[in-house]
């Protein structure tokens, strides 16, 4: 990657200010063709590392706009080669043409997470600390924020490292024995390699473990508000939300397009979801709304289901507890401030064990306790706030996962005495599969795949 790359490192709109940034062989020399200095000619001439005042200028020497500008030496940059900063103002257009003049005289664009790629590729960050990158800018809670920067700060990876160190240690030791049997070098046993295959297994269950925990953090969970028309949907998203973002009326057939928001209940991103009521229709409109709420049933982590209890039991309703039968969802029985025409008892009976809390979405009563359930479901109110490491991302899980088979097979094959050389086979694919994690056996498909989700000039 011998070539110089640039991008706008701010988000596009009018701010303050915005960054231009540039990295690789030629950043520094494309800097001072395009830097005018008041002090200094050349970018060049000005300290490595501080932040110069001047003009950014055009190919005739026609000033563009004031900037300040920081020029930094490999290898103490973000992505361990030379580094240009600009400083620009922050409209979409000042931004804009800096780049252009930058590509003009020969960096090219960079594609998405390139910069943190580099990063990467020349061994500032591990792999799962540049994931931590995109997860830090991408956070939706504190708490997010929190098990993204720890990753950054490489708790995952030393975790990580501990383990890949017994692999390593357990294959090592299997090797001297196999290599020089006659030698006079203590043989591993089958007792001191299950030791550290128990340990092994330990530890990457113990990371497996906070997974789900992790995937909520990251993602947020996918709620669903499911129901028949005018059973209170909307005004269960506004209340949650606490603003009128959806149009809430007593005419069946209101909200007909999916309406999605994030929301922060302690800490926990829930992205949550309002559908149109489930009916059959002949609104054309309506019908395409109905069925994009079915589509969003099965990725969902969680259907909120609500029951109007001052209607009767309609076929709508039923359909809907036949929706949610094997999904893990909340029912709500609404309008409990209304004469009631059945009890919670009847729902009860219907829906079998899933849980129903009596609602008055309108007066406002029972959305303390919605939102302490959905809690409770998903996080059984253990959050660490310590550096506990937390695995978040799924293909770290699915790593893990793959290595957890392979160290169990090495167990078995230690429990049953086999040759050596079969229980080694499977502790470096467990190694190995480790290793994706850090990235240290990484190939270039799954790299792409990673920084593609990047956003530009990170
Ligand atoms: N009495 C009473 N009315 C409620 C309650 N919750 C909602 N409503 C009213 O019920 C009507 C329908 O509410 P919405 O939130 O629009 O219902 P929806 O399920 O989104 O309806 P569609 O978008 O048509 O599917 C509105 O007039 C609300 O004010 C409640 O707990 N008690
Ligand atoms: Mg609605």
């Amino acid at each position: 990657m011998p070539d110089t790359i640039a991008a706008i490192s701010t988000a596009i709109g009018e701010a303050g200010i915005g960054i231009v940034r540039m990295s690789g062989k030629g950043a520094i020399d494309i800097g001072n063709k395009v830097f005018q200095g008041n002090k200094y000619t050349k970018l060049i001439e000005a300290d490595n590392r501080k932040l110069t005042y001047g003009h950014i200028v055009d190919e005739k020497k026609q000033p563009i706009d004031e900037v300040l500008i920081a020029y930094m030496k490999k290898p103490y940059t973000y992505t361990r080669e030379d580094m240009v900063e600009i400083y620009c103002h922050g409209g979409i257009i000042p931004v804009r043409k800096i780049l252009e003049i930058l590509l003009s005289n020969g960096a090219r664009l960079a594609e998405p997470g390139e910069f943190t790629k580099r990063a990467f590729l020349n061994g500032r960050l591990d792999l799962s600390q540049a994931e931590a990158v995109i997860d830090i800018i991408k956070s939706k809670t504190e708490k997010s924020l929190r098990v993204s920067f720890d990753q950054l700060e490489g708790v995952l990876s030393k975790e990580i490292g501990e383990i890949r160190n017994i692999l390593l240690s357990m294959i090592a030791h299997i090797e001297v024995s196999i290599d020089f049997p006659d030698e006079d070098i203590e043989e591993v046993t089958f007792e001191e390699l299950g030791k550290d295959a128990t340990h092994v297994i330990h530890k990457i269950e113990e990371l497996l473990s906070t997974a789900d925990r992790g995937k909520v953090l990251r993602e947020g969970i996918d709620t669903v508000i499911l129901g028949k028309p005018n059973v209170g949907k909307s005004s269960l998203l506004n209340a949650i939300l606490r603003e009128k973002r959806a149009i809430v009326t007593d005419i069946p057939g209101t909200t007909r397009d999916i309406i999605e928001e994030y929301v922060n209940i302690d800490g926990i991103p829930l992205k949550i979801i309002d559908t149109a009521g489930i009916r059959d229709t002949e609104d054309a409109v309506e019908k395409i709304g109905v069925d994009m709420a079915r589509d969003r049933i099965d990725s969902a982590d969680l259907i909120i289901a609500i029951f109007d209890s001052s209607r009767d039991i309609t076929d709508e309703d039923y359909e809907i507890i036949s929706m949610i039968e094997d999904k893990k969802s909340l029912i709500l029985l609404n309008k409990t401030d209304l004469p009631s025409k059945y009890t919670i008892e009847f729902l009860q009976n219907l829906v079998g064990d899933k849980e129903i809390i009596s609602t008055s979405i309108s007066k406002g009563q029972g959305i303390g306790l919605v939102e302490d359930r959905i809690k409770d479901m998903f996080y059984s109110g253990k959050i660490q706030s310590d550096s506990s490491v937390v695995v978040t991302n799924i293909r770290h899980k699915n790593q893990l996962e793959k290595s957890l088979i392979n160290i169990k097979s090495a167990m078995k094959d230690i429990e049953r005495q086999v040759p050596l050389d079969c229980i080694e086979v499977d502790l470096r694919d467990c190694w190995e599969n480790l290793g994706e994690i850090s990235g240290d056996t990484v190939g270039e498909d799954i790299l792409d795949k990673i920084f593609s989700e990047f956003c530009i000039g990170k």
